[in-house]
Order: structure tokens, then C-alpha cells, then sequence
């Protein structure tokens, strides 16, 4: 199969000395000998095991882990027509062009993300008055200019991305509305030409599993072949909610296969409402493991790309507050269950060697602790000023918390910073501020508050975070 023999080539040498560079300079935990290596894994399977990026961000960690683990990578914004022409006829490539040369560098392939789109338009064009003709044109010529730039340098393009709506109606974009469905048609035609080698996709979300939205993209490829339109794949997004995985999900990548085009997961998150615990974080283990299995149970599926990999670079939390943990890496970069359910789905298996790995079998799983230290550092006749910071000891990133004590002698707070504080008689309760709601593992907050005191102002000596009881320092 074309695909997947490509998706196969010399990648698992550069990978595997990505990999040592890593764990020479010691500057990310999975990169260790031990642990999986999701693009070698996917390799062998004849898939490719691909992420979305930040550009400005592939250094670091962040870059290390990016350039070991996967090889493929998507912009996750770069390539977007409001980032590439700003100003109608001024481009501005220089963040496409960093993505594309950290995946040559790294030997990764890339996945074009997105010429055709009713969001994050330039203003000019979003708010523009064209004829038909001329918004034709316009596109047209975008599609070409883009696909040229980068041609013979990205995998697949997503061509059209997000045509329809949640009932399989065509989303009124401005293309449809003043050009029809042809927009489709012309827009991978000019993407054909400009790069013949280039996979091309149309790509939606919603439509991972059976449903009228899905049957409408169904009916959709089916007219675009009939017509002789160049498309070469299908894209499922993959934007889920933690137990919601479609069941049908196989079933549906096969029936698209079955068209003759090419499948792919290309936008893959998981989605828990905050703070997960342990058991969410295990079935989210299970349901990435899922995916990634209905991908490679289908012949056509070319492969699957995470939508970032990490809980720090997921744009879940902005879009759906009090949701995330939606990737298979926490906010520090450690590999959470859900790395070892893609790796396993990858046909990895624990070494035993291991036991304190992570979501190897047998080991003790993601550890929960915490560990407070609380200072009085001024006080006066009847009031006072105090410090406290909360570290978490355990193994899996915070996202969202809230810190109870018990006042001993009576006290209570006025005012606080960096935290909301109540009181209910003697027990105090404060939770997290927005910027300081993530406590990576390791990693701590901190606020203070005034409180008032008479009589004795004794400090607290027990605290619990999200129910759970801490060591007092
Ligand atoms: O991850 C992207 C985020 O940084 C942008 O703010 C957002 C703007 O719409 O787009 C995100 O990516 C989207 C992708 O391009 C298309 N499918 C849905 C993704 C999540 O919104």
C-alpha cells in the first residue's frame, strides 16, 4: 500500500539518533531508553504518527520531544490563510517556512494545514466585496501561491477544510455562499497542479464516526470522484470528549476507504473535564489506544497526527473552559497513560524491566501528593498578612485545584491575591486563580491573603487539595 510504504522510509534511523540526542543532553523523560518511540513504533506499522505545532516553540523540550517521538508534524496556525497574507498580496511565510524546515531537519513530513477555510480568513478577504469571478480567482490563486511555495515538501494538503455543517448541510462560508459547491473542485484542482505530489485532503471534524454529517462528507467524496476532482484523502479530525468515542469509528474510516481515497486522523485530542483523575486518565489511555488501533485496522489509513502533544500547547483549555488534559502529554512534557495506550496500540510492550514507568503494566500508576507550606509574615493587633504555596508531589499535572484548612484558633481571611479564598465557619477554601490553576508535577503555586485573628492566631495544621490530604512543611 503507497501510503504506508512511504510513511516507512528512512525516518527510524534519524528517529533513533533524535532520540539519543535527546537522552544525552537528558532534557526529556520519554526520549530514555525504555520508552517508546511513537514514530519508529508507527513506522513499522506502515503509518506515520504525527503531531500539530506551535513553530515558535520547536526548541527546547518542546522540540526535542517533537523531533524524537513523531515524523509527521502539522502547523497548527502557520499555514493558515490569515497567517500567510495578512495584506492582500504581501506573505508572510516565515512561520510556515519554520515548521517545514524543522521537519526536513528532523525528517519528518508534513501535513499542510489549511488553504481553503471559513476561519481565521485575513480581514481583507473576510470582510472583502468580490464578484464571483474575482473571489474564484482569489482562491484559486491563493491554493497555487501556497501549494507552489512548498512544493514536493508536504505530504498532504488539507485543501477544503470544515465544508459542512453538524446536519451535513454545506456550511454557508463565504465560498459557498458566492460560488457553490464548485469552490471544492477548483480549489483541488489548483492544489493538484501546483504540487502533483502532494496527498490531497478534505478534512472535518464531527464526522469520526456514522451520522448525517458524516454520510453528507460521504456523499460529498463521492460526488468529488465522480467528477473527476484530484482527491486523494479524507480527513477526520478527531476533537473528542472523554467516553464518547464513536463506536463506529473503524467501520467509518473503512466505508471511506472504500471510496478508493486515503484516510487519516488528523486533528486527535481526547478531551476531561478538569481536574482528571487517575481513572479518566487511564480510560483516556484506553480510548487513544482505540484510535490509533481503527486506524491501523484500516488499510487506507495513512496515519494519525495529535492536535499538540503536550496539555501545555492544546487550545482545548481556551475554547472549552474547565476541559483538557486533552493530549497525551501533561503540562511538564511526561508522558501520560495516554502515550503508552498509542504506543501499545503501536504494538509496544512494556520491557518489565521498568516497573516505575508510567503506564507500564504492573507499575503503581500516576501518583497524586501534595505538600504545603504556610507562613504568617507580618502580623499586627488584630489582623495578619500570610503566604502559602502548594507543590505537587505526585506524578500528573494539576489543572485546577482548591486547598482547604481548618482555622484552630478562630482566624479569618479578608482579602486574597492569586487564589479566591471563602470561609464557611472555621474551614477556608481557596481555589485556584486562572494563571496558576496548572501545577505541572514537581512544579508549585503560591498566594497569600489577610486575615483577621483575636485571642491567638495558631497556623493550621492540616491542609487537603482536591480532597486528598498534604504534608505540611
Ligand atoms: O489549534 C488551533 C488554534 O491554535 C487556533 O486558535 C484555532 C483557531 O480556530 O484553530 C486551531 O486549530 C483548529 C484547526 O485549524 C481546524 N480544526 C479545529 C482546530 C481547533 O480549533
Amino acid at each position: 500500500m503507497g501510503s504506508r510504504a512511504a510513511a516507512s522510509r528512512a525516518a527510524s534511523l534519524i528517529s533513533v539518533l533524535a532520540a539519543t540526542a535527546v537522552a544525552l543532553v537528558g532534557l526529556a523523560a520519554p526520549a530514555q531508553a525504555a520508552e517508546p518511540v511513537l514514530r519508529d513504533l508507527a513506522s513499522a506499522k506502515g503509518i506515520y504518527y504525527g503531531t500539530a505545532v506551535t513553530g515558535s516553540k520547536l526548541s527546547g523540550t518542546y522540540g526535542s520531544i517533537t523531533g524524537a517521538q513523531f515524523d509527521s508534524i502539522t502547523p497548527a496556525n502557520e499555514m493558515k490563510w490569515g497567517s500567510v497574507e495578512p495584506t492582500r498580496g504581501t506573505f508572510n511565510w516565515a512561520g510556515a517556512d519554520r515548521v517545514v524546515d524543522f521537519a526536513e531537519a528532523n525528517g519528518q513530513q508534513v501535513r499542510g494545514h489549511t488553504l481553503v477555510w471559513h476561519s481565521q480568513m485575513p480581514n481583507w478577504l473576510a470582510n472583502g466585496n468580490f464578484s464571483n469571478t474575482e473571489l474564484r480567482t482569489i482562491m484559486t490563486d491563493h491554493v497555487t501561491t501556497e501549494v507552489t511555495r512548498y512544493r514536493g515538501r508536504i505530504h498532504h494538503w488539507d485543501v477544503v477544510n470544515e465544508p459542512l455543517n453538524e446536519d451535513g448541510t454545506m456550511r454557508t462560508s463565504k465560498f459557498y455562499t458566492q460560488l457553490g459547491e464548485s469552490y471544492i473542485a477548483d480549489a483541488f484542482r489548483a492544489a493538484r497542479a501546483a504540487d502533483p505530489a502532494a496527498k490531497l485532503y478534505i478534512n472535518d471534524y464531527n464526522t469520526d464516526g456514522t451520522g448525517p454529517k458524516s454520510n453528507a462528507m460521504y456523499s460529498l467524496v463521492q460526488r468529488l470522484k465522480a467528477q473527476g476532482v484530484p482527491i486523494d484523502g479524507v480527513g477526520f479530525q478527531g476533537h473528542l470528549i472523554l467516553g464518547q468515542v464513536p463506536s463506529t469509528l473503524r467501520a467509518n474510516l473503512q466505508r471511506f476507504a472504500d471510496l478508493g481515497v486515503e484516510v487519516a486522523i488528523t486533528e486527535l485530542d481526547i478531551r476531561i473535564a478538569l481536574p482528571a483523575s487517575d481513572a479518566e486518565l487511564a480510560q483516556q489511555k484506553a480510548e487513544y489506544n482505540a484510535v490509533t488501533s481503527a486506524c491501523l485496522a484500516v488499510t487506507r489509513c495513512a496515519g494519525v497526527t495529535v492536535w499538540g502533544f503536550t496539555d501545555s500547547d492544546s487550545w482545548i483549555p481556551d475554547v472549552f473552559p474547565g476541559q483538557g488534559a486533552a493530549t497525551p502529554y501533561d503540562e511538564s512534557f511526561r508522558p501520560k497513560p495516554a502515550y503508552y495506550g498509542i504506543a501499545e496500540a503501536l504494538g509496544w510492550t512494556d520491557d518489565g524491566g521498568d516497573p516505575g514507568d508510567p503506564g507500564d503494566p504492573g507499575d503503581p500508576g500516576p501518583t497524586t501528593g501534595c505538600a504545603v507550606s504556610y507562613a504568617v509574615q507580618s502580623q499586627w493587633n488584630t489582623g495578619f498578612t500570610a503566604n502559602v504555596t502548594v507543590r505537587n508531589t505526585g506524578s500528573t499535572a494539576l489543572n485546577g485545584w482548591t486547598l482547604r484548612w481548618t482555622w484552630p484558633s478562630g482566624q479569618s481571611v479578608t482579602q486574597a491575591w492569586n487564589a479566591t479564598v471563602t470561609q464557611s465557619g472555621a474551614q477556608a477554601t481557596a481555589v485556584n486563580a486562572a494563571h496558576n490553576a496548572a501545577i505541572p508535577a514537581g512544579g508549585s503555586a503560591n498566594f497569600g491573603f489577610n486575615g483577621a485573628w483575636s485571642g491567638g492566631n495558631t497556623a493550621p495544621s492540616a491542609f487537603t487539595l482536591n480532597g486528598a490530604a498534604c504534608a505540611t512543611s
